[in-house]
């Protein structure tokens, strides 16, 4: 029934956000994806966040490349900016368009495919030039779209659906994100809203390149037994470190006689409130984190949560030092700086 239209009209008691939007209004088209398939209940989970932000949808810039992942932007935010670019292709027109305009909110939505096989050095440099935006990787393991070969994010010894064994290594996103300089990291499961949800929210309150992998399981060619990113797998190969408890407005202080919270502040002043659930795990330590990720890995199981938050981190912007006002809306006065300086310019370059 993919076909059908969604109605636009709504039920006229529909709560709404301090923006005025119901959560419908965060809404997209009708997905063509198949019934079950993680992404969409990532795209439930994006439109949840962004409801209870209050973020007014004009104010968010939607990109993602080419797969079934990259399909999902149609699907949430159906009235903001969206650009589908070229397979792997996203992170560069990400950065050109945050460069151009630091005003809105960027979400790059992509697949595993698309950003860790063809689009690989496209993700490593938005990572380690820390863009400001929302970066989600819908990883099933697989290249859904293009009927479910391995992608490399497939873990050495898994099956394919008819019993093909992989013997490539693993390309881990959360490892590349943390060793490239990403400053909030964090990986969460397609099935377990209750995390994805603030950490999308805690992603998207953070200054800097912010970067979630879900594993997000593929129905139709990616949920049997001997993959490692099936329902079942990933339920019970699981373990959260931390539950975002709270993100406050105000930089205070909380101190837990249990030691079980840990508080961040951000760049925009909010607080992030971290719910320790793994007694020894430090995520404000990026080389510890990158330890323990990789030691749970080499067990067959995976780290869930936060993984890594730098709080007060900075931006590309910061660190080129731009102008604050987006470049379309500079005026001919900002943009021409006179003869004498461009002499002056001139002479200092001889
Ligand atoms: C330049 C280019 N090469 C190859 C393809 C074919 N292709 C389309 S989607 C895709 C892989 C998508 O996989 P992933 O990003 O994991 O998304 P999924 O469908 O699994 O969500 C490939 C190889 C393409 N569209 N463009
Ligand atoms: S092929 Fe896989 S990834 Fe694509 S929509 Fe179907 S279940 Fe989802
Ligand atoms: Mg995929």
């Amino acid at each position: 029934m993919t076909y059908l239209a969604k109605p636009r009209l709504h039920h006229p008691t529909l709560k709404t956000n301090k923006v005025g939007y119901t959560r419908r209004d965060y809404e997209g088209k009708i997905s063509t994806l198949c019934a079950g398939c993680g992404h969409d209940s990532i795209s439930a989970a994006i439109i949840q966040a962004c409801w209870e932000l209050d973020v007014e949808p004009h104010r968010v810039a939607k990109l993602s490349g080419i797969g079934c992942s990259s399909k999902t932007p149609d699907y949430f935010l159906g009235a903001s900016h969206g650009f589908n670019t070229v397979h792997g292709r996203m992170p560069s027109v990400l950065t050109g368009a945050n460069l151009a305009n630091r005003d809105l909110l960027y979400m790059g939505v992509s697949g595993d495919g698309d950003s860790a096989s063809i689009g690989l050095g496209q993700f490593a440099h938005a990572m380690r030039r820390g863009i400001n935006m929302v970066y989600i990787v819908e990883n099933n393991g697989v290249y859904g779209l293009t009927k479910g070969q391995f992608s490399a994010t497939a873990d050495p010894g898994s099956k394919s659906k008819k019993g093909a064994v992989n013997h490539d290594s693993a390309v881990d996103l959360v490892g590349m994100a943390l060793q490239l300089g990403a400053t909030y990291v964090a990986r969460s499961f397609s099935g377990d809203k209750e995390q994805l949800v603030p950490l999308i929210k805690g992603a998207i309150g953070h200054r800097g390149a912010a970067f979630i992998d879900v594993i997000s399981p593929c129905v139709a060619f990616n949920n049997h037994a001997g993959s490692t990113k099936s329902y079942d797998y990933v339920r019970e190969h699981n373990e959260a470190v931390s539950r975002i408890d709270f993100i406050s407005p105000a930089k205070e202080q909380v101190a837990d006689p249990r030691d079980e919270l840990i508080t961040v502040p951000q760049a925009d002043g909010t607080v992030l409130r971290l719910r320790r659930l793994k007694a020894d795990y430090e995520p404000t330590d990026r080389a510890a984190a990158l330890h323990q990720v990789m030691a749970q890995q080499a067990k067959g199981e995976m780290l869930t949560g936060l993984l890594y938050i730098e709080g007060e981190a900075e931006d590309l912007h910061t660190a080129l030092n731009t102008v604050a006002t987006p470049l379309n809306a500079l005026r001919d006065a900002d943009l021409c700086p006179g003869s004498r300086m461009l002499d002056k310019l001139n002479a200092s370059l001889r």
